[in-house]
């Protein structure tokens, strides 16, 4: 697969992404353009990982709801070509670019650097997916109706009309039982505090004490909720049905999730005990 990019590769600045990464602009002009449409300014991140059977068809998809949306693959050298597929497309396309890190750095590390990505550009929405068509484009609308309501819209499998295809009992209890136990020591009543196809507010995650974040991996996904509710967010909830992935493996792995279940007991029980208090 060639590398491509029309211009060389621009580092981003520690003031705007404390992640190592390049990434591949958009246009001359920076992102920070205001939106002539008046439509609040749409930023849809996909981090990726060894995504190529997905990522071209998925980008469309989401342009075909969405057209004004820009996207922000967040690819960490994906040994299949991911990153370079995604430089190609953004080559034709100015809404597409791609943050390539130089190594499989974590979904958790990935999902900050884009958040940090919509705040130094000005975005007013972030709206983060996975790239494997588990969080299908069509409930897009849906969720970005929310944002006239609340500051973080979550797509739920757990609210009424959600839910997920063919998950085995067990992976079903797992994540259940997960979200019980966060509902409880973060004192949040969401029913879906673990999944990652979420749009967020981004004058919320500049308020959220982003800084403060310990998450590296998936338990990225309940802390951030928790520091954006700990700042007073308003969290909603809209259904979805979570599908298998379309093409590729999954990259779930046992390490990982005993590693993020016992950093959940940890801020949990800070948080029970009054350690998680806001500085401000
Ligand atoms: N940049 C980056 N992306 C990652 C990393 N790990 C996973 N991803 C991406 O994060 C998303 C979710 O990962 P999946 O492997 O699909 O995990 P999952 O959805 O919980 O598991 P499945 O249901 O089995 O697909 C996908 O878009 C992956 O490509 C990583 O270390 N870095
Ligand atoms: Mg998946």
């Amino acid at each position: 697969m060639p590398q491509a990019t029309l211009e060389p590769p621009v580092t981003v600045s520690s003031t705007d992404d404390s992640s190592p990464g390049l990434y591949t602009p958009r246009s001359p002009e920076s992102a920070t353009t205001p939106d002539r449409t008046g439509e609040p300014r749409l930023l849809v991140s996909l981090a990726t990982y060894n995504e190529a059977g997905n990522i071209a068809a998925l980008i469309a998809d989401i342009h075909k709801v969405v057209p004004h949306a820009d996207i922000l693959v967040i690819d960490d050298n994906s040994p299949d070509g991911t990153g370079h597929i995604v430089a190609a497309l953004g080559e034709t396309d100015p809404r597409i670019q791609v943050l390539h890190r130089p190594g499989k750095l974590g979904l958790g590390t990935a999902t900050l650097a884009a958040m940090k990505f919509a705040m130094a550009r000005n975005y007013d929405y972030l709206l983060n997916m996975d790239a494997d068509f588990s969080h299908p484009p069509r409930y897009l609308p849906g969720i970005l109706a929310g944002m006239s309501k609340y500051d973080v819209m979550i797509g739920s499998r757990y609210v009424h009309g959600g839910g997920t295809e063919n998950w085995p009992l067990p992976r079903r209890i797992i994540s259940q039982t997960v979200n019980m136990m966060v509902r409880f020591l973060f004192r949040m009543s969401v029913k879906d505090a673990s999944g990652a196809f979420r749009c967020y507010r981004v004058s919320t995650l500049r308020n959220a004490e982003l800084d403060r974040v310990r998450s590296r991996g998936y338990s990225f996904q309940q802390e951030v909720l928790f520091r954006c509710h700990k700042s007073g967010a308003k969290l909603g909830e809209y259904p979805i049905l979570f599908a298998n992935r379309r093409a590729g493996v999954s990259k779930v792995n046992k390490k990982e999730a005993v590693r993020s279940m016992s950093m959940l007991l940890y801020i949990g029980l800070r948080n029970v005990f009054g350690l998680e208090l806001r500085r401000g």
